[in-house]
């Protein structure tokens, strides 16, 4: 048994799709959902989610991955869960008319599969494939890298289970799945990252709720982009210089309030060596304060999207470099946080992993 062992269980075993540059694909992870009531962590984002998924991801063609955590079982029964959410669950299976509608547990949500009373069973796996041209990206939760939980059912995560389960409940805890230390999310994420370079493969995961592009997290995206625009500066024209300086100015304010506001959450690095490989990529989650991420694969391309009613006013420091896009007049917006070609993504993983 090595540390990629469960990882590697999951690559043999997954259901493979193909998809193209034609295809559409949208991945969500972490929804929690709950009993529709005070302690249902969703309920703040659930109209915004469900007026994104059909306005934007169903009329739009997409696919739909449920990337795990899609209900919060440690908290509820899954009876009270699926009676709160019932308009939810018809939509996602309403996404198998575009192609395809699949539901990946997680380590909140992995009972389901004893269970036949679920609605989405028919959808329902650990992990999926997609095969893009020769390459592979790879679809799952992501607590299979946990060194704390190698086995899904031991004895010990079986306790947890009702512990948390029994006392999370009547003290109304929220967001106890988040308060991962910054320790155990960086061993997740570094195990998955060393993964994925030795089998020269895309992984998406959720889980951490730390979104991850290219497996950098924003503070080394910026810190990359500055480097990026010192670099181009010298031969730019007096215009392009220009360019460079305003969004010099606009990136050195938003590293500062990422160490102002974020200490604590996201500062810690995503690089987990000195070039990064860009072989691991993270949904986030759907249960954030000021909105939800999601990752699109279309055209070709791979994006890091972040869902939020905070539009052209209440603009936080966190959107300034990318412009935010209204969805038709529903007074959501969208911002692309980060955006890549798989092709280039897939030759970098080929030459550097
Ligand atoms: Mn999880």
């Amino acid at each position: 048994m090595t540390r990629f062992s469960n990882l590697e269980r999951l690559l043999q075993s997954s259901e493979t799709i193909g998809i193209d540059r034609a295809s559409r694909v949208v991945v969500f992870s972490d929804l929690h959902l709950g009993d529709g009531g005070r302690n249902d962590e969703f309920l703040r984002n659930a109209q915004l989610f469900e007026t994104v998924l059909r306005q934007r991801y169903l009329s739009g063609g997409f696919s739909l991955v449920l990337n795990g955590d899609v209900e919060e079982l440690f908290k509820f029964d899954l009876d009270t869960i699926q009676a709160a959410w019932g308009n939810l669950y018809e939509l996602f299976l309403s996404f198998s008319g575009n192609g395809f509608f699949r539901k990946l547990y997680g380590n909140h949500d992995h009972g389901l599969l004893e269970d036949d009373g679920y609605c989405l069973a028919s959808s329902l796996s650990e992990s999926l494939a997609l095969r893009y041209e020769e390459e592979t990206l790879l679809l799952f939760h992501g607590h299979q890298a946990s060194p704390f939980l190698n086995e899904p059912c031991t004895f010990s995560s079986r306790a947890l289970f009702y512990l948390l389960r029994y006392f999370a409940r009547p003290f109304g805890v929220r967001n106890y799945s988040v308060s991962y230390s910054n320790r155990k999310r960086y061993a997740i994420e570094r195990t998955v990252y060393e993964f994925s370079n030795r089998y020269r493969l895309i992984s998406i995961i959720g889980h951490t709720h730390r979104p991850l592009f290219e497996s950098m997290s924003k503070l080394d995206y910026l810190n990359y982009r500055l480097e990026e625009l010192c670099r181009s500066y010298a031969p730019a024209s007096a215009e392009g210089r220009e360019a460079i300086e305003i969004e010099i100015v606009e990136i050195r304010s938003e590293l500062e309030s990422c160490y102002r506001s974020e200490f604590r959450k996201s500062l810690r690095s995503g690089r987990y060596d000195a070039i990064a490989i860009p072989s691991i990529f993270n949904s986030g989650c759907c249960i954030g304060k000021r909105g939800i991420t999601a990752i699109e694969i279309e055209d070709g391309a791979i994006r890091l999207v972040f869902w939020t009613r905070d539009g052209s006013n209440g603009r936080q420091p966190g959107e300034r470099l990318n412009p935010a896009e209204e969805l038709g007049k529903s007074g959501i917006y969208r911002v692309v946080l980060n955006e890549d070609q798989l092709d280039y993504a897939f030759s970098r993983i080929r030459l550097l992993a």
